[in-house]
């Protein structure tokens, strides 16, 4: 599979661009066997987001990182320091990659998430469909709800309930 899954850029030393293969070769020490270990109610295997970032070497005025899923326009930007130790970039259930119904092909989460709009790193920062990881100093694009209202419509259109897919 030669098809890039996650790219990685901005103020880097080293811009990735990784697929399955790449991702599959990640030494054990950066692997998550399963997810639900660490995370109960969350399914799939990954890789450290921390092993991605050491691979790409952010060059000293990055202190935001910028969450971007290109599929549905949806983008997040915290500060590197906060992800620090949180990421878990999962892309594989069993041996098959991770389905769009579970945010796959690449779905970020966050360890220890805050509730939604209570902090940086909250649940809304478990971007879906993550396409690129963007490398910045100071805060970069960021689509999260800001309100309730925001929110509600937000899960409104991505969840079941909505009739028709985007
Ligand atoms: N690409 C993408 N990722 C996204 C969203 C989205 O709309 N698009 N919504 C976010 C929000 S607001 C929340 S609360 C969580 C919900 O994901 P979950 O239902 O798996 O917990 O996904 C986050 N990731
Ligand atoms: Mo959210």
């Amino acid at each position: 599979m030669a098809s890039v899954l996650l790219q990685i850029s901005g103020l880097v030393k080293h811009p990735l661009s990784l697929g399955w293969d790449e991702l599959e070769q990640l030494p054990e020490a950066a692997r998550v066997a399963d997810v639900s270990q660490i995370i109960p109610g969350r399914q799939g295997a990954g890789v450290s987001l921390d092993a991605l970032l050491e691979r790409a070497e952010p060059l000293p005025p990055a202190d935001f990182a910028t969450l971007h899923a290109d599929r549905d326009d949806f983008h997040v930007s915290v500060p590197l320091a906060l992800l620090k130790g949180q990421g878990i970039v999962v892309y594989r259930l069993g041996e098959a990659p991770l389905g769009t119904d579970k945010g796959g092909p690449i779905r970020l989460l966050i360890r220890d998430p805050l509730a939604c709009q209570t902090g940086e790193l909250d649940d809304c920062a478990n971007v879906k469909y993550l396409s690129r990881i963007e490398l910045g100093h100071g805060r970069g694009r960021d689509t999260r709800p800001t309100n309730e209202s925001e929110h509600a419509a937000l899960h409104e259109g991505a969840g079941p309930a909505s009739p028709v897919g985007p």
